[in-house]
């Protein structure tokens, strides 16, 4: 199930990574449990000196090499689609501070839950009031760090109308752990209602599930 427009791909790169590990650790297990047994004391009382191996030693390199190429290629295309921000995407300022969130809109609107038309691609310019605080959205495999001095950008676009979790992902101070908000993805028409008259009573999303 898709939620946002970078699920599927974060998803496919923690599958990659979660299989290599899992067949090495098996792989790895095996070959250890095999050795105590088939190489004890008491079956091999003189151990032989080896100088060397030159096939082993490619193979342990190069086949390590190449499985961490992979991650890396997955990691960097993944990278990329999420810094290439579409023109047409609503700009939307995110200020975090000793303990919360703030978003001001291009019409000068400021709230404290992050309001969005669903479908549409979303352009957070992050930045901070005091120290590091860290943007992150689960549901939509999104965070990237907020840092004082320095603009950041992120973007995402909801595909369904729900609320999103969204957690300050750095410590940042006693009360961190409360600097929760929610990503509220509303259909075109609500958002463009309360867009136009913002300042007017929250908008709700018709489906009460929140986004894991
Ligand atoms: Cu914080």
């Amino acid at each position: 199930m898709n939620t946002g427009n970078f699920t599927s791909q974060v998803e496919a790169s923690f599958l990659f990574v979660f299989v290599i590990s899992l067949v090495l650790l098996i792989g790895i297990t095996v070959a250890m449990i095999y050795f105590i047994i088939r190489y004890h004391h008491t079956k091999n009382d003189k151990p032989k000196d080896i100088h060397g191996h030159l096939g082993l030693e490619v193979a342990w390199t190069v086949i390590p090499t190449i499985l961490v190429m992979g991650m890396f290629y997955y990691g960097l295309v993944g990278y990329e689609k999420m810094d290439e921000i579409p023109e047409d995407a609503m700009k939307v300022e995110v200020t975090g501070r000793m303990w919360e969130w703030k978003f001001t809109y291009e019409n000068g609107t400021t709230t404290d839950t992050l309001y969005v038309p669903v479908d549409q691609a979303v352009d957070l310019s992050l930045n901070s009031a005091d120290v590091i605080h860290s943007f992150y959205i689960p549901g939509l495999k999104i965070k990237r760090d907020v840092v004082p001095g320095l603009n950041n950008h992120m973007w995402f676009a909801a595909d369904q109308s729900k609320r999103y979790d969204v957690f300050c992902a750095e410590y940042c101070g006693d009360e961190h752990a409360y600097m929760y908000t929610q990503v509220v993805a509303l259909p075109r028409e609500s958002f463009d209602q309360w867009y136009a008259g913002s300042g007017s009573a929250a908008p709700q999303v018709t489906s009460a599930d929140t986004a894991q």
